[in-house]
């Protein structure tokens, strides 16, 4: 098969990729020059696809509990849970539970079916997790969910003010994008942050602040250029509905931070008027995440900094079809098509759609989903494309929901997940790289998701069993798609009831796409460059500031949670690559070196984070760049992949008042040491499960690494595989190190347990035993018997190069991530470990210049 564009199924960047398929499961993976979202960049999840195509975990065929069924049996089992749920107890007693990562098309359908055919409204997403708060507040500041920026704003701007936006590791193609324009213009970046990030350290200025400190921040800079007679007052007279007071109310000085910074700040705002505003989950996840988000808006209204080139507030998206989704109406609380539940709304869907049970109101918003399910108002649930289990606020109490419920249906591509282990029903979806259908990205940008391999097992489009399901259900004729295209097509003809409402959304220029044209298309933008500017689909036609009040401050160490840069979410797929596992084997718990001390904590140590919801134990380091009384731990780590890490399980279900979206980043939290007798790690070919309080799991190439601490007796014999066992034991310091071997020699396993002393080097180990290149003894030993160049820490995954020889070219006089670049590959391919050379190269030459000193 010849190379084939389709897009990135990560984060809301949406970036074109060429895939060239080297095998029935191999695939080439390039950047698409022509796409533009990315103009041929990828980052290190992008450039590592490849890595995650394969067959390993898939969920092949339909599975009623542990059988094997046929599709039929397992449609026909599904299709009867449902409409017994609905005769008994009512349509509001079932739900779906989708997500930002199916297709639009899968999403039309799963929304035409709940809301025109079922008739509830109780059709949700994990978007409500991610991009609730902002779709609140567009809503209420423009009068529609709608984004008034570009990709090409962030290169026309003079200043950029990233806001609760971790961006070189969750939008690294953007983040590299601003780097380039930096250089090329000069342009300020500015970064709004609690913790210092690889973003925040590579700012002009990081703005460090509390928790949900930015609705104090923002109100504080409104008023501030209010004084300094920065407002556009003929853009407020002539485009925005300002309440009564509202400005004059407010306090430029009650901002909360450090006021040297804020007068930096203020500066940069007061002199560039040309300023884009990016906010991600440090905004939206909040239990003030509205607020916080129309704070931002607020200041770009009433300085006029708005649909103008390079001006704007701008909402990144983090999946990447959060922004269909929004389009179709997969929030609970959207009809479909950016309508809502007006009696003429209503009206108009029932008519275009035919549909005999229209919903008559929003339905329930996930966490109120989960609760209902949990109390058992909702008794049939049917969960495509996330994993609730591990991704909700409380998820213990989200996995005594799901085994309360007595009609569990899951859509997924894997398997076992921490979430398809409690369903009633699993059906095989196409996983990216089959799938076939459209996503929209942050700006607005329509592209092509197309398959490239075969589907596997008996595999099937998420779209495609929802229509059989209603076709059981006597919907046939409504659901008689015969391809995405067609669904597309119907979708794009819907937006004509938005655009008769003076809405933004319109596709009807699609409507009539075919086929052809449709598996041609290329990438397109809804809305235009800047859709807001003179007209907002408002009543009065005018945009709103909206007068928002600053929260109270919570005392005690609040808990904030986040990403790292090569795991996406649960793992699922990133998991899987050996590459992307080499960042951070283990989950860590930062705290700042003051609170470690007076917690007791270690660097390298376990500690324990308990809340309300519950508790979860961390691999701690201690780190400069934690402010005091913030912990910070990664959401990505499961049940698959370790022993009791997950931070859902420690996240309050308190969700904002308006959007419903749940307060990921400000948890009330302690933190306690967790003692342990010994420690350990296994490379082992398949995944091994120790019986002890600590261990984590990740790839590596040709198996598993597993770091194991515990207490008592170290029996880790017991795990390993059945083979030749050899040996090395130091009683003293209570050593063993123990190698598996089958019968022709193969290394199985290798286990390295130590009480007191030191552990040798993963990295080293973990290179012989994928190339299985050292003898027995040298492995046992732990090193070469001849000393070699050691690479150190990797830090360029993609050219394979390590810090040692990052540090070595620094030394050779390289004093830009340029030149090393040039020196030794690091950082020439994706790009994403270009911060931390930067960090590298100013550690060393502090270094250097100390030791001349
Ligand atoms: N590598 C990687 N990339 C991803 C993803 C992934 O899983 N892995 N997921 C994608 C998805 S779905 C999403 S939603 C995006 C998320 O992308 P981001 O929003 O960039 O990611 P997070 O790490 O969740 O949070 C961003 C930052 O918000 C900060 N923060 C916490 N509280 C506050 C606060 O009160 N105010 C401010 N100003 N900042 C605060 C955190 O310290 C953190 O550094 O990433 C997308 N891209
Ligand atoms: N504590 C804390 N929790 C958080 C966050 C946080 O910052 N802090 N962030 C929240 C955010 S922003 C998000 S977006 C969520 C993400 O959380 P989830 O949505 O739960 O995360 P994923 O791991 O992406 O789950 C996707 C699942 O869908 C499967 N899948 C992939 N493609 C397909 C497909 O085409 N069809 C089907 N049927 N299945 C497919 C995958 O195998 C996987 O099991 O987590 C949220 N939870
Ligand atoms: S920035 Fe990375 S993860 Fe996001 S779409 Fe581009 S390649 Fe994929
Ligand atoms: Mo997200």
């Amino acid at each position: 098969m010849s190379a084939v564009r389709t897009t990135c199924p990560y984060c809301g960047v949406g970036c074109g990729i060429v895939a060239s398929p080297t095998g029935p499961r191999d695939v080439a993976i390039k950047g698409d020059k022509t796409h533009p979202a990315n103009r041929g960049k990828l980052c290190s999840k992008g450039t590592h696809l490849g890595e995650t195509v394969g067959l390993e975990g898939r969920l092949l065929h339909p599975m009623i509990g542990d059988s094997r069924v046929t599709w039929d049996m397992a449609l026909d089992d599904v299709a009867a849970r449902l409409a017994d749920t609905v005769v008994n107890y009512g349509p509001d007693s079932v739900a779906f539970y989708v997500s930002g990562q199916l297709l639009t098309e899968d999403y039309y359908v799963a929304n035409k079916l709940m809301k025109g055919f079922i008739g509830s409204g109780n059709i949700d997403t994990n978007s409500r997790l991610c991009m609730a708060s902002a779709v609140a507040a567009h809503t209420r500041a423009f009068g529609e969910d709608l984004v008034p920026c570009t990709y090409a704003d962030l290169y026309a701007a003079d200043l950029i003010v990233l806001v609760g936006s971790n961006t070189a590791w969750c939008h690294p193609v953007i983040w590299q994008q601003i780097e380039a324009a930096r250089e090329r213009t000069g342009c300020k970046l500015v970064v709004i942050d609690p913790r210092r990030t690889e973003t925040a350290e590579r700012a002009d200025l990081h703005v460090s602040l509390a928790p949900d400190g930015d609705l104090a921040l923002f109100n504080a800079l409104l008023a501030e250029m209010a004084g300094r007679g920065k407002l556009d007052t003929d853009y407020l007279a002539a485009h925005c509905e300002v309440p009564e007071g509202f400005i004059a109310g407010l306090d430029a000085a009650a901002h909360g931070i450090d006021p040297a910074i804020f007068d930096k700040l203020a500066e940069l705002v007061a002199a560039h008027p040309r300023m884009v505003t990016v906010f991600s989950m440090g905004v939206n996840q909040s239990v003030c995440g509205t607020d916080k988000a129309n704070a931002i808006i607020n200041l770009h209204l009433a300085t006029g900094r708005i649909g103008l080139p390079g001006a704007g507030p701008f909402s990144m998206t983090g999946q990447p079809n959060a922004m269909g989704g929004r389009e179709v109406g997969g929030l609970a609380n959207m009809l479909a098509c950016h309508l809502g539940f007006t009696d003429d709304e209503r009206a108009a869907v029932r008519q275009f759609w035919n549909a005999p049970n229209l919903c008559s109101g929003p339905g329930l918003k996930a966490v109120d989903m989960f609760r209902a399910v949990h109390d058992g108002r909702i008794r049939f649930l049917w969960i495509m494309a996330t994993n609730p289990a591990v991704s909700m606020p409380d998820a213990m109490y989200v996995r005594e929901a799901l085994a309360r419920c007595p009609n569990v249906v899951v859509s997924d591509v894997i398997a076992d997940t921490d979430t398809t282990r409690f369903a009633h029903v699993r059906l095989p979806a196409l996983a990216w790289s089959e799938k076939d259908g459209t996503v929209t990205n942050s700006e607005r940008v329509i592209s092509r998701q197309r398959p490239f391999f075969l589907p596997p097992g008996e595999a099937r489009a998420d779209w495609l069993a929802l229509c059989h399901v209603a076709q059981r259900l006597g919907h046939a004729e409504a659901f008689a798609f015969d391809g995405p295209a067609a669904v597309f097509r119907e979708y794009a003809a819907m937006t004509a009831l938005c655009a008769e409402r003076g809405k933004v959304l319109d596709l009807t220029g699609m409507a009539d796409i075919s086929d052809t044209a449709y598996d041609a298309l290329e990438p397109s933008r809804w809305g235009g460059e800047h859709p807001l500017r003179t007209r907002y689909p408002t009543p009065s036609g005018k945009a709103r500031l909206v007068a928002v009040t600053a929260p109270a401050q919570m005392p005690g160490l609040r808990l904030n949670t986040g990403r790292y840069r090569d795991q996406w979410h649960t793992m699922t797929r990133t998991g899987l690559s050996p590459r992307l596992s080499a960042h951070r084997r283990e989950p860590l718990l930062e705290v700042s070196p003051g609170d470690a001390a007076v917690i007791g904590l270690v660097d390298g140590g376990l500690g324990r984070v308990t809340t309300p919801a519950g508790t979860a134990v961390f691999r701690v380091a201690v780190s400069e760049w934690q402010a005091p009384g913030h912990a910070f731990v990664p959401i990505h780590w499961t049940d698959a992949m370790a022993s009791s890490s997950r931070t859902g399980a420690l996240v309050v279900p308190a969700t904002d008042p308006h959007s419903g979206q749940p307060g990921f980043k400000n948890v009330a939290a302690s933190l306690t040491p967790v003692a342990s007798d010994w420690r350990a790690f296994v490379l082992s070919r398949d995944p091994v499960l120790p019986a002890a309080p600590y261990w984590v799991r990740s790839r590596i190439v040709g198996g598993w690494l597993t770091e194991v601490q515990g207490v008592g007796e170290a029996d880790l014999q017991a795990i390993l595989p059945v083979g030749r066992f050899s040996e090395v034991r130091d009683a003293a310091r209570g050593m063993v190190r123990t190698a598996v071997t089958a019968h022709d020699g193969a290394l199985l396993a290798l286990a390295y347990v130590t009480r007191t002393g030191t552990l040798p080097r993963r990295d080293w180990l973990v290179r012989q035993f994928a190339e299985s290149a050292a003898s027995l003894s040298e492995m046992l030993a732990g090193r070469p018997a001849r000393p070699q160049p050691d690479a150190g820490p990797l830090v360029c995954v993609c050219h394979d190069v390590g810090e040692n020889a990052v540090r070595a070219a620094i030394h050779d006089g390289s004093d830009t991530v340029a030149k090393i670049g040039a020196a030794t590959r690091a950082g020439t391919n994706c790009g994403s470990c270009r911060p931390q050379i930067a960090r590298l190269i100013a550690q060393e030459q502090n270094a250097m210049q100390e030791a001349a000193e």
